[in-house]
């Protein structure tokens, strides 16, 4: 959280975490297409040639107030790709709320849960942790065959008991859905320690 007083603007940091392919890119998309431009910024991606997140991906929206002051919601994705985890580490410096998009696919869930452990460890690297930064769980590509059940994902993945979300981003279900309970779970957030 960065608070410019003089302009009465409250940034928070929202990163899309998740392993490789999971569809966090595919998230920023789609909420860049929906999106009031006079409510957000340039979708700002950075991609290899097979299309795959390098670095991370930035887009950044202005609505809402919080104590009278304009909040602004930057959304990062990291690289899930696993040798990127350098990148992966700065991402998150003063995150504020994180989307743990799953890959629903069977074969997926071992990726989720070393993503999962990745981002623990980050998270505890700064001096925080997935108890105490809001999170919410994102189940993606529901349009899958040979997917996991809600209930598999979340006896494996959802141990803290967060808000979790179903999708198919390819098609932007449930994707807004994601996004809000996001907002509303780090403003609430914010308002505790402001
Ligand atoms: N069938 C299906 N495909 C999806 C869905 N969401 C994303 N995809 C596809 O999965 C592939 C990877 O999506 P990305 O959004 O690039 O994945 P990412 O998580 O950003 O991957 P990295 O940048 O490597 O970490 C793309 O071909 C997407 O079109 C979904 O819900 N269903
Ligand atoms: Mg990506």
């Amino acid at each position: 959280m960065f608070i410019n007083w003089a302009q009465k603007e409250i940034n928070l940091k929202i990163v899309y975490y998740g392993p490789g392919l999971s569809g966090k890119t595919t998230n920023l998309e789609y909420i860049y297409q929906q999106i009031d431009p006079s409510l957000r910024g340039e979708l700002v991606t950075l991609k290899t040639r097979e299309e795959r997140t390098l670095y991370f991906d930035f887009l950044q929206l202005e609505f809402g107030r919080i104590k009278g002051m304009h909040p602004k919601f930057n959304l990062y994705t990291i690289p899930g790709q696993v040798y990127y985890a350098q990148s992966r580490r700065i991402i998150l410096r003063g995150v504020d709320g994180i989307v743990f998009v799953a890959d629903s696919q069977r074969d997926r869930m071992i990726e989720n849960l070393d993503s999962l452990l990745d981002l623990e460890e980050n998270l505890i690297n700064e001096g925080k942790s997935l108890e105490s930064v809001p999170w919410v769980l994102q189940y993606n590509k529901r349009d899958l065959p040979h997917i996991s059940t809600v209930e598999e994902l979340d006896r494996k993945l959802n141990f803290l008991r967060v808000p979790t979300i179903e999708a198919v981003a390819v098609r932007g279900t449930g994707v807004i859905e994601t996004l809000k309970r996001i907002i509303q779970h780090v403003m609430a957030h914010v308002q505790e320690v402001m």
